[in-house]
């Protein structure tokens, strides 16, 4: 039995079509279910619905032989280091967005940069955020929040934010407009390394499917 890991939302909806052209269907909609594994048309493959965030960790111990987890999570996860049991064979060019610096409209980020100022940004990404302004070398203090990142600018708990942004409505909506792009994100499908080895018969011909089916999607992303 090989296990794929997913989170409910956008990367469930995301992979689902990538899943059906690998030949793959999911049995049970996660709408409408309460159940954490579900079945697929193949007796030997089965899924697991986790938070976007425990993904790679469930891959890295083996509760799943592989996953999907957007590069925001990974790089955030392990801050770069690659050495962690964890292959990541294929950009599947899902849930895009980008990380990036937000702000209130209006307020100067560059000024306050140039100027040397200590701003306070808040985030749920501390790696990523830390590592981007050090080699700006800006100062920061940056304040650990779990979501609705946007608030913080406008109930003056921070000067900035760093957040995901995909169509940039949730920041215009609060009066944020993005300031700086850190990074490119989209889904990575990851394996882990040991399954990748002991389960090579059953696992490598799925990858291949789903590297595959990733492959259109990228096609359409370059016309
Ligand atoms: O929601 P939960 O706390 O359970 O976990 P999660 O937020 O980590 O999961 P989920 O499902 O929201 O996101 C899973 C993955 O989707 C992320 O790790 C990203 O790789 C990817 N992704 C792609 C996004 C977005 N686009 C995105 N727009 N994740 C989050 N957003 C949020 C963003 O944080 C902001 O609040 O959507 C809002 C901005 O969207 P726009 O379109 O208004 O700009
Ligand atoms: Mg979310």
């Amino acid at each position: 039995m090989l296990t794929l890991a997913l989170s409910k939302g956008r990367i469930f909806d995301d992979t689902l079509p990538l899943l059906q052209r690998a030949g793959v269907e999911v049995v049970e909609d996660p709408q409408s279910t309460r159940k954490l594994i579900l079945g697929t048309n193949r007796a030997d493959l089965r899924v697991v619905l986790v938070r976007a965030s425990d993904v790679p960790t469930y891959v890295r111990y083996g509760g799943a032989d592989l996953g999907v987890a957007g590069l925001d999570v990974l790089l955030e996860a392990d801050a770069g280091d690659d050495g962690d049991g964890l292959y990541r064979p294929v950009d599947l060019g899902i849930a895009r967005c980008r990380l990036s610096v937000a702000a209130p409209v209006g307020w100067d980020y560059a000024a306050a940069v140039r100027q040397g100022a200590r701003l306070r940004v808040a985030t749920k990404y501390l790696n990523l955020a830390r590592e981007h302004f050090a080699a700006k070398g800006v100062h920061v203090d940056l304040v650990k929040l779990y979501g609705s990142m946007e608030l913080a600018p406008l109930t003056g708990i921070a000067d900035a934010i760093v957040d995901l942004v995909s169509t940039g409505g949730t920041l215009r909506a609060n009066g944020l407009a993005e300031v700086e792009r850190i990074l490119d994100i989209s889904a990575r499908l990851i394996v882990n390394q040991a399954a990748f080895k002991t389960r090579a018969a059953a696992l490598r011909p799925l990858v291949a499917a789903l590297r595959a089916a990733a492959r259109p999607s990228h096609a359409e992303a370059q016309s």
